[in-house]
């Protein structure tokens, strides 16, 4: 018999679409929307389905991604067809249109419904928490960080974060925007840079000459002039390779709970990539199933509307283990579930252990060295409260 019920007194969405979860980047591309499909199956091999609201998102329309996106850009999104590239001259290409068509944002059959359809997720999980018919509302095929008003960055086309949040500020005074991807929310960050209504907060691995997109130093806070009312409105946590759960959680739990108690959010936005696992294709920390989903815990302890949306996360097993045990989190039955993997689980042999919560030596072998001394979270925690300072709810 299964274990789970609905929650009381609060109600949780899921919204997802599976046609958006056919779509191919290409062979050797690290973005599988396939990782939706094996999140989702997991999600209900549990039973979760059974305590939440179930929607099939619909795609965005044209004037709702206008609302974020240039109409120049999303008229050459929605007209452009997939050309074959030779593989050697792709990234010797200097003037792709909008930055598509590129290895990282390819061109690929399908396109504009994929991103409308992420959008269309987004954009229903958002009126669900403004209808107030949803407490916590759960999108896992949104979370596309990257994504400039007339570009395309890093896997993302549409910005379905930004939209979200725009649809949020029509109901909200204050959003709280955070993000764990191990990637920089640079696409988010800079929509909001010029607004006190919006606090993003992103916790990424920073190499600027190294690591993907290259930005987000600590100091980077947002353009400070004194006419901008955004100004340290935007908040960066660059952290190095290998971070622990133990030291992520002080260092979120700190920094997040100094924010909500300044910043004085109506609403929160959890960006829950999941390439900051250990043993992500692209990722660099040693973050485990547990420590990830703690960040989730955290948010919903303080009882505002909360929207989890994906992102990132390469390797899909670890990916549907945590967007698993963060939408048990959501529901309330993370303490029921057994750790151990249903046996009608679909594709079981994808997750080659039969446990939700893998240790390290099983997902790495050899866990990744951990380069963050505990001097320099501490040193950040203090440049972050120091920000502070001149936020005002
Ligand atoms: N890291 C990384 C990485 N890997 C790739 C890639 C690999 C194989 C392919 F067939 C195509 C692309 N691209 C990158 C990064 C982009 C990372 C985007 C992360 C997105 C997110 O998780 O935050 C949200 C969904 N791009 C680069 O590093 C740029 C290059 C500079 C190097 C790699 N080459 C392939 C493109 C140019
Ligand atoms: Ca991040
Ligand atoms: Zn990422």
């Amino acid at each position: 018999e299964s274990a789970i019920t609905r929650p009381k007194g609060y109600n949780v969405s899921f919204h997802c679409n599976p046609d958006m979860e056919k779509h191919h980047f290409g062979m050797t591309h690290p973005m599988k929307p396939w990782r939706l499909t094996l999140s989702k199956s997991l999600i209900y091999s549990y039973g979760m389905s059974f305590a939440m609201d179930n929607y099939i998102s619909r795609a965005a329309t044209y004037e709702e991604l206008a609302s974020f996106h240039s109409t120049d850009y999303l008229d050459f999104l929605g007209t452009v067809l997939p050309e074959p590239v030779p593989r050697d001259l792709e990234n010797q290409n200097p003037d792709l249109k909008f930055n598509l068509g590129g290895s990282d944002c390819p061109l690929f059959d399908g396109l504009y419904d994929y991103c409308s359809l992420s959008a269309g997720g987004a954009l229903d999980a958002a009126r669900k928490i403004t209808s107030k018919q949803s407490d916590i509302a759960i999108a896992w095929g949104g979370g596309l960080h990257h994504a400039k008003k007339a570009e395309a960055s890093g896997f993302c086309y549409i910005n379905d974060i930004v939209i979200a949040i725009l649809e949020l500020l029509r109901f909200y005074p204050r959003v709280l925007y955070i993000d764990i991807d191990v990637h920089h929310g640079d696409g988010v960050e800079e929509a909001f840079f010029s607004t006190d209504r919006v606090m993003t907060v992103s916790f990424h691995k920073y190499d600027p000459h190294n690591f993907f997109p290259g930005t987000g130093a600590l100091d980077d806070n947002g353009p400070k002039n004194e006419h901008n009312p955004g100004a340290h409105h935007a908040v960066n946590v660059p952290l190095n390779d290998g971070i622990t759960d133990e030291q992520y959680d002080m260092l979120f739990n700190s920094i997040i709970g100094r924010i909500v108690e300044k910043f004085r959010p109506s609403a929160i936005v959890l960006q829950c990539g999941a390439d900051s696992l250990a043993g992500d294709r692209l990722g660099r920390f040693n973050l485990q199933v547990q420590g990830h989903g703690a960040c989730v815990k955290f948010c919903k302890k303080f009882g505002l509307p909360l929207i989890l949306f994906g992102g990132g996360g390469y390797t899909p097993r670890n990916v549907a283990r945590a967007w698993t045990y963060e939408t048990s989190i959501a529901v309330g039955c993370q303490d029921n579930i057994s750790p151990v993997l249903p046996q009608h689980t679909p594709w079981r042999d994808q997750f080659r252990q039969d446990t939700l919560f893998p240790t390290l030596e099983q997902i790495l072998g050899e866990p990744r060295q951990n380069r963050n001394p505990q001097k320099r979270l501490q040193e950040i925690v203090q440049h972050i409260s120091e920000q502070l300072r001149f936020v005002q709810a």
